[in-house]
């Protein structure tokens, strides 16, 4: 069986909101745990991740914990970065046993072809201020001037201003499958140049919908702030969204 889930935000909406996430996360784990051949978090699992070179920021150490006591027993971890935690480095890795991945994944599981990514950044071809606005973002020379020119308090802090505004922008309107056209659009020239795709797991939009039409099949992955709705596929080869209770 392998588990998929995205936009946990975890930092976002408060403390109190914010370990109500992290307990309800960290319930997740255990459950895909005890069957999973894999696990796959598809982005924006912190609502702002930064890393310094030995630094990490303050909190989440249920989330981390978790992640570390489940790898070590063996159990493969896997993370897509999403536009809210891009800027991670080794320590998911190093410290957590996470395997990150910086960009959209192909892979076979369960006999299946499956295209894995956030979501955020498709179709950037066409929008040259989103182009350039990720340029900046992932530039390496601006991320080192932010790590050691601002004292990490403000830098934190502007941070995670930015991540809720973000969030705030781009999912607080009305949500409906209509939103999600465009990542569908992108879904359907994929299949074309890759027409061994069987399914297409995206998280980013905050609305899980389960899309089947002329033989492509999308699932959008919901985020944490209410209703939880995941992906399993089991060891047929059979995808599903589920709700976690
Ligand atoms: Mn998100």
């Amino acid at each position: 069986m392998y588990y998929f889930a995205s936009d946990v935000h975890l930092g976002a909406g408060g403390e109190q909101w914010t370990r109500h996430t992290e307990q309800r996360f960290v319930r997740w784990l255990d459950m895909a745990a005890s069957d999973a051949d894999g696990i796959f978090l598809l982005g924006d699992i912190f609502d702002f991740w930064w890393e310094y070179r030995k630094v990490v920021p303050k909190g989440f150490v249920r989330t981390f914990g978790k992640l570390a006591e489940l790898t070590d027993r063996g159990v493969k971890i896997y993370l897509i970065t999403g536009n809210h935690d891009m800027w991670a480095k080794d320590y998911l890795k190093q410290e957590c046993g996470v395997e990150v991945f910086f960009t959209p994944q192909q892979i076979k599981l369960s006999g299946k072809n499956l295209f894995l990514a956030h979501g955020d950044n498709m179709n950037v071809g066409n929008k040259p201020m989103l182009k350039l606005m990720n340029t900046g973002f992932r530039s390496p020379m601006l991320r080192t001037l932010f790590s050691w020119l601002i004292h990490p308090d403000i830098a934190m802090s502007f941070g995670q201003w930015w991540s809720g505004k973000s969030r705030k922008s781009h999912s607080g309107g009305y949500l409906c499958v209509e939103s999600l056209g465009f990542l569908i659009e992108y879904a359907k020239g994929y299949q074309k140049r890759n027409p061994q795709t069987d399914y297409i797991i995206f998280g980013h939009m905050h609305f899980a919908h389960d899309y089947e039409k002329d033989g492509l099949r999308v699932c959008f992955l919901s985020n944490w702030d209410d209703k939880v709705e995941y992906a399993v596929l089991d060891n047929e080869g059979k995808l599903s969204l589920k709700t976690f209770e």
